[in-house]
């Protein structure tokens, strides 16, 4: 069985951005796949954070996984920090990773001018040698990386190769150091089209758990009401009917492709039920659709909350069963790079 890992970071509220464009689809992965789902918790900490916020952030990603229906006698669940593996893989990767390599990142490049100097830990450069580091650690054969992933996804195939070139051995470099040696050189799996869900206020950004404003987003554990309110205010345009694909109606084409992908139509279905609609017709039945497919998750969330002796034992298992895989993969790795064996 080929295997896939995924994270979200608990940086924030998880948004509908976050279930669409990522936990949605673990749900179908987990049944194909063996799948390890983790919260990235270390990767929380490359901007300043909150920390007196991180551990509860952290539990409620958790719940939030299951809550949407990742289901833990298929997938792993468990958070980053407790497979210590992750970051221990990360130095001896470092050691191999070229920093011009990093330099060309373009979210690191946005993050830190975003930040402004103070602020840019060596945690923001070195992030994606930790994401190599995920993936590598699990000899995963596919991740599910949306478009912003893409370039770190690629640095994580070319630093697998070039660490198998580099310690892999004699055999692996006379078979010309394509294949499997020491890490399984990890595939994209890109996500259906449509995934990436925009703002609410403005339709050429994402939807982000960073962005200032709450009104820009839905957040999956909005009540009812904050749901209604904030499509009724959502940003909108006066074309007549409603279309997908019009550049001059990036709000138009967000809030048609957040319905399809509610509903689970197709996007020629949604087109045809909506063209001749005006806002004050579709809004109504987007805020339906949103509210009826989030309110079960927000009262199985409410569920698995109150049970915090369940939440642990899924993520001591979790770990238990990463770490099993994690350590395999990293006392290999330390043998080849010709440490003395413990
Ligand atoms: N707007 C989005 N549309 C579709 N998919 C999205 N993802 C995030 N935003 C959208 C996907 O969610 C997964 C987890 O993302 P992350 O926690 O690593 O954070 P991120 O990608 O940086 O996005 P956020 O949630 O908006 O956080 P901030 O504001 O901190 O940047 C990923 O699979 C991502 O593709």
């Amino acid at each position: 069985v080929k295997r896939i890992v995924s994270g979200v970071q608990p940086t924030g509220s998880i948004h509908l951005g976050n279930y669409l464009g990522a936990i949605k689809n673990w749900i179908l992965l987990q049944n194909t796949y063996e799948t390890l789902f983790f919260i990235v918790d270390l990767h929380a900490i490359t901007l300043p954070y909150d920390a007196h916020q991180l551990s509860k952030a952290t539990r409620n990603t958790a719940a939030i996984y299951l809550a949407c229906g990742v289901d833990v006698s298929k997938a792993s669940v468990f958070v980053q920090s407790h497979v210590r593996a992750h970051v221990e893989l990360m130095w001896l990767l470092s050691s191999a990773t070229p920093i011009g390599w990093l330099n060309r990142m373009i979210q690191f490049k946005e993050k830190s001018r975003k930040a402004g100097d103070e602020n840019v830990g060596v945690a923001l450069l070195t992030y994606p040698v930790l994401m190599a580091s995920d993936i590598l650690l699990y000899q995963s054969d596919f991740v599910p990386v949306g478009e912003d992933q893409k370039q770190h996804l690629e640095l994580t195939r070319e630093l697998a190769e070039r660490v198998n070139y580099l310690y892999g051995g004699r055999k692996w470099k006379k078979m010309g150091g394509r294949g499997g040696a020491i890490f399984k050189v990890p595939e994209p799996l890109i996500p259906p089209a449509g995934a990436r869900v925009m703002s609410l206020t403005d339709g050429l950004s994402k939807m982000s758990k960073s962005a200032p404003s709450d009104q820009s987003r839905i957040n999956l554990l909005d009540p009812k009401d904050v749901i209604a309110n904030k499509i009724k205010r959502c940003k909108t345009d006066s074309f007549p009917g409603l279309e997908f694909d019009n550049p001059d109606r990036p709000e138009c084409n967000n809030l048609l492709s957040i319905y399809q992908l509610i509903t689970g139509s197709t996007k020629e279905e949604v087109a045809q039920e909506c063209q001749d609609m005006n806002w004050g017709t579709f809004k109504p039945l987007l805020m339906d659709a949103l509210i009826d497919q989030l309110h079960p998750i927000q009262v199985r969330y409410e569920e698995i909350m109150s049970d915090s002796a369940y939440l642990d034992r899924v993520l001591i298992e979790g770990a238990t069963k990463a770490s099993n895989i994690a350590d395999a993969t990293l006392n290999n790795v330390y043998q080849a790079m010709g440490f003395l064996k413990r």
